[in-house]
């Protein structure tokens, strides 16, 4: 007989998109540091870009309309800071601004409570040439574009995300190149890592005084939980290295005011400069946390590298993007931050997997290894309520197929499949699974 794991009630259901990943209107703001990645030859397959992408700058009611049909209850989007602010700072883009309070309007006529996200990585190119994230002073201009959105947006708008995965930002953009700005170097990238830090910081509560007692303010995270690849006491150190880099690196300054000493000690002279207050701002209580959660790493010894270890590549199922399919990591996480952690909510802010997904003659799209996936990690994240995580709600990534970044539109996450020769919107067999959970309010296995 199916089980039928139940969600608590008033829990919030949604889809996840970010504006470079989807909007396209490039004509109509700012150039972004992806605008300039993008014309980078190599750098981004095929030389894709966001000048079209899904198009919802200008068919944004569609898509909403569809959210509707879904009939999830929240939307979680975020704000391109060139569209409102070509330049990062100064003079406002009248048109930019409109946009996002028509669409903040038309979700709420539509039933559907938004969450915004502030940085999903498309800073102004005018900042990246006054330094970007490395400048410190570019914390100050993202609290300053912050407060242009509350005062915005903030009567209408509750629950904002200041960043979106801080740690890609830093690590992928700046230490490993392969996202914008490109960069390669270990310093760097911790500085900005700081500083990503220390703008939350800095906006969180400019969000709260331009909000009213409903506002509530988060930041989103990528996790990898590290599993060893053996019990040998070499492989469970090598574990504990990829868990201090890539999960406590963040967390551990959001939630305790210190970075985590093992990495501190490994990182040595490449340590950035932290002024005196920045880890009590950083520290700031927050109202939630994001998880964003795709898969595990199961991690080996090895010397070299970054720091001694390599992960592997166990038997399984894989999805396009080669990341394994491991939903138990997503309750040992959920439980994991909330006992060192004590999170106040939490929120899956993303959880989605790509699969090389073809259009029908008849315009279906039957993507069953996607509802495997989502249902098999639904489970997880309900298991992990049951045992006492304080888990509220979950947005499927993503909403549609997008500008998967350097993999430009060549790999499909989407709930619905976007025909990028006409536009044309189809929700794929996987949008209608998720469409009975929420109705449901469970997910039967
Ligand atoms: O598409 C991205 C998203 O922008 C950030 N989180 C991971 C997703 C899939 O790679």
């Amino acid at each position: 007989m199916a089980e039928r794991l139940a969600f608590p009630e008033g829990f919030v259901w949604g889809t996840a998109t970010a504006s470079f990943q989807i909007e396209g209107g490039r004509d109509e703001r700012g150039t972004c540091i992806w605008d300039d990645f993008c014309d980078w030859t190599g750098k981004v397959f095929q030389g894709h870009n966001g000048d079209i992408a899904d198009d919802h700058y200008h068919r944004y009611r569609e898509d909403v309309a569809l959210m509707k049909e879904l009939g999830g209850a929240a939307y979680r989007f975020s704000i391109s800071w060139p569209r409102v602010l070509p330049e990062g700072h100064g003079a406002v883009n009248p048109n930019g601004l409109d946009f996002y309070n028509r669409l903040v309007d038309e979700l709420l006529e539509n039933g559907i409570t938004p969450y915004v996200t502030l940085y999903h990585w498309d800073l102004p190119s005018a900042l990246q040439r006054m330094g970007g994230w490395a400048a410190r002073d570019t914390a100050s201009r993202f609290a300053d574009y912050c407060e242009v959105m509350a005062r915005a947006l903030g009567d209408r708008v509750k629950d904002w995300i200041t960043h979106n995965e801080p740690w890609v930002v830093a690590f992928i953009g700046n230490l490993q190149g392969r996202h914008a700005p490109g960069w390669e170097d270990l310093g760097l990238a911790l500085q900005i890592g700081h500083h990503l830090l220390l703008s939350h910081g800095l906006a969180v509560p400019i969000l709260r005084q331009h909000g009213d007692a409903d506002t509530r303010v988060g930041i989103t995270l990528n996790f990898s939980p590290a599993y060893p690849a053996s019990d040998s006491a070499e492989d469970v150190a090598a574990a504990r290295r990829h868990d201090g880099y890539t999960n406590r690196w963040f967390m551990d300054p959001l939630y305790k005011g210190s970075y985590p000493a093992d990495l501190v000690e490994a990182w040595g002279a490449a340590m950035p400069q932290v002024s005196a207050d920045d880890l009590a701002q950083i520290a700031v209580p927050i109202d939630f946390l994001g998880v964003n959660y795709y898969s595990r790493a199961v991690v080996k010894h090895q010397p070299g590298g970054l720091l001694d270890y390599a992960t592997t590549k166990p038997e399984g199922e894989y999805t396009h993007m080669e990341w394994e399919v491991f939903p138990k990591a997503l309750e040992d996480l959920l439980l994991r931050l909330s006992s060192d952690y004590a999170p106040q909510a939490l929120y899956i802010t993303e959880n989605g997997c790509a699969y090389p997904d073809t259009l029908t003659a008849e315009g279906k799209v039957h993507d069953p290894k996607r509802i495997e996936y989502l249902r098999q990690h639904l489970a997880a994240s309900q298991r992990a309520i049951t045992l006492g995580a304080p888990l509220q709600g979950y947005f499927a990534w993503s909403l549609m197929d997008n500008f998967e970044w350097g993999y430009g539109y060549s790999r499909r996450f989407g709930l619905i499949y976007v025909d990028y020769e006409t536009m044309k919107r189809h929700p794929k067999d996987s949008f209608y699974a998720y469409q009975s959970i929420i109705a449901e309010n469970a997910v039967e296995l």
